[in-house]
């Protein structure tokens, strides 16, 4: 069998990103598309499923199958796909407001039916496409010019909201640190189930708190923690807790993880999309023929 070479420009489209100079979207679009190309995926077997703000243009970016869903409905939609059609590499992109806040629903339930799906979210604790309201990450006393006196509520924590509805998968990157992310994506995309790869995307416009620097100098980077276990997922959660969430690489995997489509008899052995579902004329007349 020939084998396929598969490059950056394979995965590369004649649309411009539109997003602002210096955002950290960027780079997460960049790690994406490095990590399929790294990891020798073909583009017509892989499908992106974006949601409704900035962070929801990258499908537009990546020369793949790309449906831009209404806000916050990635998830079903990526069960869906993946269900019809287990074969696909089903990636699920969109913003915190996207998926914490209308989405936050779908996130959890898609966390504890563990489809094979890799969920990442562009993190910039703010809603950027709607000009700068506080998102469910913001933080506690936050600015903006809905919110003057400051956010007054917590943020959502991603990451422990992760754990505790028992994601199989749970890693966190930062858009300015390429190696770690597309090594992330790589081990989201390979691994069998649910993968939240939560990535801290700054957007340079609206979130004048959250910067790069302010990250840089916050994030503990898991690669440097010598003895930081990620299949103990109560430490996990300790660890990350601990450090108000600021934790980047690879938090938590479960090793024997079950991906929620290999558990449906129904579904057969393969791919919905590739099975002859007419069903038999002669079976079909004796059913109806039941309810005469
Ligand atoms: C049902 C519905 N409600 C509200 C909106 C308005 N809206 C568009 S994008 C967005 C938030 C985007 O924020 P986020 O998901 O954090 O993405 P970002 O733009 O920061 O990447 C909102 C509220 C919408 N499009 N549809």
């Amino acid at each position: 069998m020939a084998t396929v070479t598969v490059t950056l420009q394979d995965y590369k489209t004649s649309e411009k990103a539109w997003w602002c100079p210096g955002c950290g979207d960027f780079g997460v679009l960049a790690a994406l598309q490095k990590a399929l190309v790294e990891l020798e995926i073909e583009p017509h077997n892989v499908a992106v499923v974006a949601g409704i703000g900035c962070s929801g243009k990258i499908g537009n970016y990546i020369n793949a199958y790309n449906i831009h869903v209404t806000h916050g409905r990635t998830m079903p939609v990526a069960l869906g796909l993946k269900l019809a059609n287990r074969d696909l590499t089903v990636i699920a992109a969109g913003g915190d407001g996207d998926g914490y806040a209308i989405g936050m629903s779908h996130f959890l339930h898609a966390m504890r039916r563990n489809p094979d799906i890799t969920y990442i979210v562009m993190d910039n604790r703010i809603y950027g496409l709607t000009k700068g309201q506080t998102s469910p990450t913001s933080q506690t006393g936050f600015e903006t010019k809905s919110t003057p006196d400051g956010n007054l509520e917590r943020p959502v924590q991603p990451i422990q909201l992760a754990l505790a509805a028992g994601a199989t998968y749970v890693a966190q990157g930062f858009s300015s640190n390429q190696k770690q992310l597309v090594r992330l994506i790589k081990g989201a995309i390979q691994h069998k189930g649910f993968a939240l790869v939560n990535t801290f995307s700054p957007c340079v416009t609206f979130n004048k708190v959250n910067t790069y620097d302010w990250f840089k100098e916050h994030l503990v980077d898991l690669d440097e923690v010598p003895d930081y276990d990620p299949h103990d997922r109560v430490a996990a959660m300790r660890f990350v807790a601990e450090h108000d969430g600021l934790v980047t690489g690879l938090i938590y995997q479960e090793p024997e993880s079950i991906p929620f489509e290999e558990k449906l008899p129904g579904l057969g052995r393969r791919p919905l999309a590739a099975q002859d579902l007419r069903p038999d004329k002669e079976k079909l007349q004796q059913i109806l023929a039941q309810f005469r």
